[in-house]
């Protein structure tokens, strides 16, 4: 069965493949199409973002499309930047002014008051009456400045708990075994195993 990875994230592209890990299944991503539409993400949530971007794509292509929508909520910024994680310092903002922008925001906050977390919502969408959705949360606390180049995002910055390393210090298979998405995409390869498109 061939499907479409719904999204123009590198990094995410690479966790979602790797965590997979299915042969059955043969992963297109926006490489692989000369068009490929633009998805606004006017959902109110993950699983609304996720769901607008599996169907846009699965509707487009012609193609079952598997989305992500994923973000960091932090307890003392009112669980900002949420669903604007990508977008959080502006439209076009790189990974570095998000952080920036974050670790300016919790100021002095102390280590126990910047507890955090990573959530991730995986659909699936094959048609409007088979769509399959699985979710997951990884907690932990925001450092007080970067540290690592693994991973993407607010990785440099995010202490899964129970570790004293960021996720970007932290060897992919770590960060894949514990995160929101690992654990997204892990509940979605159970239900991959078992349908019949
Ligand atoms: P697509 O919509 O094309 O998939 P995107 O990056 O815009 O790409 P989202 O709207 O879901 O995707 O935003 C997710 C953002 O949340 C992402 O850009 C990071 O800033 C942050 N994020 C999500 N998962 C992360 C992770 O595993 N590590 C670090 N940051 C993460």
């Amino acid at each position: 069965m061939r499907v479409v990875i719904a999204s123009k994230n590198e990094g995410k592209i690479r966790e979602i493949k790797d965590i997979l890990n299915l042969n059955l299944f043969e992963f297109l991503t926006y490489k692989d199409f000369e068009k490929w539409p633009e998805v606004e993400e006017t959902g109110k949530s993950f699983e609304e973002n996720a769901i607008l971007k599996a169907q846009k794509l699965a509707k487009y292509l012609k193609l079952p499309a598997l989305a992500d929508d994923s973000g960091l909520e932090v307890d003392a910024l009112g669980g900002e930047p949420g669903i604007y994680s990508s977008r959080y310092a502006g439209e076009r903002a790189k990974d570095e002014d998000n952080i920036l922008k974050l670790l300016k925001e919790l100021g002095e906050f102390s280590l126990d008051e910047r507890t955090a977390r990573f959530k991730c919502c995986a659909v699936l969408f094959i048609h409007e009456d088979k769509i399959f959705k699985t979710e997951g949360v990884c907690e932990g606390h925001i450092a007080d400045k970067p540290h690592g180049s693994n991973g993407f995002g607010y990785d440099p910055i995010f202490v899964p708990s129970g570790y004293n390393k960021t996720m970007a210090e932290l060897p992919i298979e770590v960060k894949n075994k514990i995160s929101h998405r690992g654990q997204a995409f892990r509940r979605m390869k159970e239900l991959l195993e078992k349908i019949e498109v």
